[in-house]
């Protein structure tokens, strides 16, 4: 039975509500609002089976985030938490969509949807086609999909007239095959989500210590005396990260917090896995809270240096034998201007000081972040400050210490080991070359941000999304829009239906895809697959259920297939039994990637293993000049003109991404709706605004005359620094120009947009609203959405 059917209305922003945010994140809500979404979606048994297995040993990994899992012999018999429980039943949901559910809505007809009502319409359970002209998507063999993406891409004036995104679920496997293809076929356009996400902790920590990954591993947060969170909320993305706070905090270290928002989960947490986290008060976790202007922790982290050298409170002995650049940076810092470092935080210098004696007082600091720091247009110095900190302290390669960069998606890291990367050093390369016999394409590709350029330009033709939900992920929602809807050829690689599936090419193929909790059968039996975590270790993963449908085929089989009609046994690569066997796409691996040799007996074993990483292990540095290198940069202070606002997008916690699993921010107090912007109670009244009052939300941007503008936003008064306001990812993402990234990284700078308000017409639509996607399909006949009774 098709139970998409049961949910045909759309949901109505009027009925948003707007209660007191939480101060204290997870306890007894958080599981009882886990068991009820899991028990909707999958009913008893499925989400016994599932949630039981979720990051176990010989169960499956959590697709919720990258946060690691602790050794095999001391997880708890529920190791996951209510955003992971979401997240499984969201993929394990037994609604369906069917070729019938395609054939009763047109796709204009899903396009005037709500992300959150198209989540909901189940799996995708036939690969699907729409072909020029056509008005809704129909079933498609898979042979016959196949043939046709081959005949488009051989049809490419040049194998650079295609793109291929990665969405970081992908696992190991698939991502190996995946670039071996791309590059096989004669292209580094190997864009991913990381390009929108760590990119600039990559490209900064590569530079700086040679290597873009974190330096610590979990033992780390468990001797560590002081760690420090900046630009993360991890109560909502990374919710198992308060268990290792909390046992921290036990045993007396301290947490310092920097963040605009006083996010729950970094004020107090009940632990629901123990009796008194339920009941009781929970655990305190922050010790100093730093409510940072947007945008001003270049400044901070720089301030807080100056402070150390002033103090003498550096580790000389490290600085002289592992570093260099280390006078070029106590001269600047020596140099700095508190006055740029005042507006610029929106701090006192009281409360900076306060930070850097807890920097001085601890004898071994990890530093963990996430979004909040790289999605600037500084987020590449920022980093780079950050470690300077680390390296002023030898703080790197010493147990209790070290730079943490906490990752989104749960395989984006591994994606990136396993050389999805349109930027992939040689060394790689010629690694590929050896293994496979063939030369491949060494100039750089794609990355999203020149993806997007090169199709709104005409320049690439043809799009394949593994995973992801390209057209809401990315910047500048019209521009992107109309850059897939130019292309000839979009493929998208999915569970569930998506934005991306409706904002698609002249020809477009829906492909389904098996899902991290499902049976992977192939010729040869059951296979697993591997992933890497944030701290760089990798582990196997093979799921309990039964496939959604008995059409679906996995990851490795979607793209070998795609490979064999695109360029057949060209170079001689065996498709075929890398789909047969997984064990053979580990072999390759084993050759071809650093630190991956004996990979099919060490990926398998309990617990996995830990990928090398030089500075971490024996504080060695493979930077150009070998060693650690102090970087220096120069703080200049975001000017907002008058009368506007500097806005963050960020996540509610109902929400992966682009997938909205329902309505509900409650730690924010914001309930049955999305379409709000958090400000500071004196801007609303600078502005000439009431808290409630409906506003339009505009971009300022002087490089081009575009207006862009996102509708109908509710204000919210909230503890925001002045000046600043947040509203929630993607409905936000028309308002970020294309070509407003971070220098040095490319990455989107979606946490730092100049925005204006005006007062609203009034509700514009009940639905989602998706600003410049529907708008841009103006000759589509829409339908009115219906409203929940
Ligand atoms: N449940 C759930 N889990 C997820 C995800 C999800 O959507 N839902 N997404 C996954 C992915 S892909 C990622 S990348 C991670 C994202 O994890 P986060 O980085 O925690 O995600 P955001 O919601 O973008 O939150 C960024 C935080 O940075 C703060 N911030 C914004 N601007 C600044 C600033 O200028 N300075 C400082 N110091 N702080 C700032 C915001 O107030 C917010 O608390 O989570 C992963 N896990
Ligand atoms: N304004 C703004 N923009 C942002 C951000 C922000 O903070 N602000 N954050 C950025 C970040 S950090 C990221 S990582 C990107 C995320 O960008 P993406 O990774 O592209 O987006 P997701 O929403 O995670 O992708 C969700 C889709 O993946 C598909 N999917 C789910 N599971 C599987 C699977 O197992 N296999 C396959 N093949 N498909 C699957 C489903 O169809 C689902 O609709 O967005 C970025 N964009
Ligand atoms: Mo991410």
């Amino acid at each position: 039975m098709d139970h998409a059917e049961r949910r045909t209305t759309d949901y109505d922003e009027s009925d948003l509500r707007v209660g007191e945010p939480e101060d204290w994140a997870a306890g007894a809500t958080g599981v009882a609002v886990s068991m009820k979404r899991s028990l909707e979606r999958m009913g008893p048994s499925r989400t016994a089976r599932t949630l039981l297995k979720l990051n176990q040993a010989e169960g499956f990994d959590c697709m919720s985030c990258a946060w690691p899992d602790p050794d095999p012999g001391h997880r708890s018999v529920a190791e996951f938490c209510e955003n992971g429980a979401k997240a499984v039943a969201e993929e394990a949901t037994t609604d369906r969509a069917t070729p019938d559910f395609f054939a009763r809505h047109s796709i204009a007809e899903l396009d005037a949807r709500s992300e959150y009502w198209l989540g909901q319409q189940g799996r995708i359970t036939h690969p699907m086609v729409k072909r020029p002209g056509d008005t809704h998507y129909r079933a498609i063999d898979w042979s016959d999909a196949f043939a046709l993406i081959g005949d488009e891409l051989r049809a490419l004036d040049s194998p650079d007239e295609a793109t291929f995104y990665t969405s970081g679920r992908a696992s190991n496997e698939v991502a190996f095959a995946y670039q071996l293809f791309a590059r096989a076929f004669g292209t580094n356009n190997l864009p991913d989500c990381s390009n929108m996400c760590h990119e600039s902790t990559s490209i900064a920590l590569q530079e700086s210590i040679g290597i873009g990954k974190a330096s610590v591993v979990m033992s780390d947060l468990e001797t560590a005396d002081l760690i420090v969170i900046a630009g993360q909320n991890p109560g909502t993305n990374h919710p198992r990260m308060l268990t290792h706070l909390e046992m921290a905090k036990d045993r007396g270290a301290k947490i310092l917090t920097i963040n605009p928002l006083r996010e729950a989960g970094l004020t107090r947490f009940k632990n629901p896995q123990r009796p008194k986290g339920v009941v009781g008060p929970g655990t305190v976790l922050s010790d100093l809270h730093l409510p940072i202007r947007v945008n001003g922790d270049l400044a901070l982290f720089q301030a807080m240096g100056a402070l150390l050298v002033e103090w003498d409170a550096l580790d000389h002995d490290f600085i002289d034998r592992h570093t260099t650049g280390f006078d070029a940076w106590k001269a600047h810092v020596a140099d700095l201007d508190w006055a740029d470092v005042v507006a610029s935080t929106g701090l006192t210098r009281e409360q900076i000081t306060e930070a850097a004696q807890m920097l001085r007082d601890s004898g071994s600091t990890v530093f963990c972040w996430a979004m909040g720091i790289t999605q600037h247009r500084n987020g590449v110095a920022t980093i780079k400050e950050i470690t300077n900190l680390a390296l002023a302290q030898g703080g790197i390669g010493r147990p209790g210490a070290g730079l943490f960069p906490v990752r989104g998606h749960s395989n984006v890291q591994g994606d990136r080991t396993m050389g999805i990367w349109e930027r992939v050093p040689d060394s790689f390369l010629d690694s590929v070359q050896e293994e496979f016999g063939f030369d491949p394409p060494r100039e750089h590709g794609l990355d999203t941000v020149d993806s997007v350029r090169a199709m709104r330009d005409g320049k690439v033709r043809v799009f394949v999304g593994l995973g992801g939900n390209f057209a809401q992920a990315t910047p500048d929602t019209d521009v992107t829009a109309a850059a897939l809807r130019s292309t000839r050829l979009t493929v998208q690689i999915s569970t569930k239906i998506n934005r991306s599936h409706l904002v698609c090419g002249e020809t477009a193929l829906i492909l389904p895809t098996l899902g991290r909790t499902e049976k992977d059968v192939q010729a040869t039996g059951p296979q697993w697959i591997s992933v890497e975590d944030s701290t760089c270790s990798v582990h196997s993963s093979r799921g309990p259920l039964p496939p959604a449908s008995p059409h679906l085929r996995s990851e490795v089989a979607i793209i070998t297939g795609i490979a064999e009609a695109t360029i057949g046994d060209r170079h001689g690569i065996d498709w075929a039994a890398m789909r047969q066997d997984y064990r053979r796409i580990r072999e390759h691996i084993a050759r071809v990637v650093p630190g991956c040799e004996s990979y099919e007996v060490n990926a398998r074993r309990p617990g996995g293993f830990v990928l090398p990483h030089p500075p971490r292990d024996t504080r060695t540095f493979p930077t150009e000049s070998g060693s650690a290198e102090f970087a220096v940069s120069p703080v200049e202070v975001l000017h907002v003109p008058d009368g506007h606002l500097l806005l963050q997008t960020l996540r509610s916690h109902d929400q992966f991404n682009t997938t909205i699993y329902g309505l509900s921010d409650r730690y924010r107090g914001i309930e049955g709706g999305r379409r709000v912007v958090f400000l500071h109670r004196e801007d609303i009244a600078a502005l000439g605004f009431d808290d409630g009052d409906h506003v339009d939300l505009t971009t300022r941007w002087d490089d081009d005359d575009v207006e862009r503008c996102a509708r109908d936003f509710r204000i919210v008064a909230y503890d925001t620094p002045r000046g600043t306001a947040a509203a929630y990812y993607p409905e936000t993402n028309p308002l970020v120009p294309l070509d407003h990234t971070a220098e040095g990284s490319h990455q989107p700078a979606s946490k730092s947009v100049i925005i204006s308000l005006t007062r609203s017409a009034g509700p514009a639509d009940g639905t989602g609203s998706q600003e410049g996607v529907s708008d841009d399909a103006g000759e589509k006949d829409h339908p009115q959405p219906m409203h929940l009774s």
